[in-house]
């Protein structure tokens, strides 16, 4: 009794001293003994299942409640508390099952029984959204609530947005059309490239290597400045993101070509013939591969009066002229005078060009 006044008339300064160095060595005690190491990963990837371990260290404490949290910025938020069974943890799981905990409880060394660690081993499925997530844990051990967090970056996977290459083919002669050709390519994110040329056979000509999205201009030159010869190329592309994990390799093919086409067998049919009563004249020819075919109709006089354009294939083609101008007008009666102009997806012209012939329209 007489202790218990002397409490209630102790002046309000002692009171407080007492109280905060009572609080103070409580702390200290605690953060001496109890102790959580999250061994996260420091980056992983969306979508990917990530294990890792908190290892808590309970100074002989029985943990009571632990708490297990993982937040972003953008308001992402798993909590998932571990459930007491019997007295002793029990494996725990997110409401949405993105988390799973196993506990593991290891024994003191001198085998007295007294739970040494706590040992959490964590099964993360990542979410899909790239942010900094803080795994974050609260342990609750006989009263004592201790805390720590840790930042695991989440990364896109590494992938090739686009991969290009254009014009396809082209013809490194110097004639000055289609001599060089554009390879580009775009990721999502910043990564290490690799770009080869490779024979079909595997035989690899040249090489380029960067960070980043790149354009590159080829002159058709392998490493030592020598022009491929014409054919077909496989384009190499491979690498990995800043922290070493690969993209899915791509491939493309390239195709040289210098070699002119050739038109041969040029012929029209019929010839005379006569638009007035509606009749048309076909224009026949063989071309030695796929070309731009451009037919411009002259008339008596050197004057264009109707161009006809096609891309065609290799082989047997045509094209029919109806006697009219480009503005649907029956021309004159005359001989007209038609020039071919053949040039090959990589820009070679055929020889001559153009390759002429005549068809005379008569309407009488
Ligand atoms: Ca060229
Ligand atoms: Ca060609």
């Amino acid at each position: 009794m007489e202790k218990r006044s002397q409490s209630v008339f102790m002046p309000a300064l002692l009171t407080t001293l007492l109280v905060s160095l009572i609080l103070s060595s409580g702390i200290e005690s605690g953060s001496d003994n109890l102790e959580i190491l999250i061994n996260s990963p420091e980056t992983a990837y969306v979508r990917q299942k990530i294990y890792f371990d908190i290892i808590v260290e309970a100074g002989g404490k029985t943990v009571e409640k632990a708490v297990l949290t993982i937040t972003n910025p953008l308001g992402f938020s798993i909590s998932c508390e571990l459930k007491l069974v019997d007295g002793g943890l029990a494996y725990a799981e997110d409401t949405y099952s993105y988390v799973k905990v196993r506990t593991e409880c290891v024994p003191d060394e001198y085998g007295y029984g007294y739970v040494v660690k706590y040992i959490f081993h964590v099964e993360w499925k990542t979410p899909k959204t790239p942010e900094t997530y803080t795994i974050g844990m609260t342990v609750d051990a006989d009263g004592d609530v201790f805390t720590e967090s840790e930042t695991i970056e989440l990364l896109p996977w590494p992938v090739v947005k686009s991969f290009t290459v254009s014009p396809n083919p082209f013809s490194p002669n110097g004639d000055g059309i289609k001599d060089t050709t554009k390879i580009r390519a775009t990721f999502n994110v910043v990564v290490n490239w690799e770009l080869q040329v490779r024979t079909m056979a595997g035989v690899v000509k040249r090489t380029w290597k960067g960070t980043g999205n790149f354009s590159i201009v080829w002159d058709g030159k392998d490493k030592d400045g020598t022009i491929l010869a014409d054919g077909a190329y496989n384009l190499r592309l491979n690498g990995s993101d800043l922290y070493g994990t690969p993209f899915r390799t791509k491939w493309k093919t390239v195709t040289i070509d210098t070699t002119p086409p050739t038109i041969t067998g040029v012929t029209d049919s019929p010839d005379p013939f006569n638009p007035k009563i509606g009749q048309t004249t076909t224009i026949s020819y063989t071309l030695s591969e796929k070309c731009t075919v451009t037919i411009k109709i002259v008339n008596p006089s050197g004057k264009i009066v109707r161009t006809l354009k096609k891309t065609q294939l290799a082989g047997a083609n045509s094209m029919i002229w109806d006697g009219k101008t480009g503005g649907g007008v029956i021309v004159s009666d005359g001989t007209y005078t038609y020039r071919i102009y053949v040039v090959d997806m990589a820009g070679n012209k055929a020889a001559p060009y153009p390759a002429t012939g005549t068809v005379t329209v008569k309407s009488t």
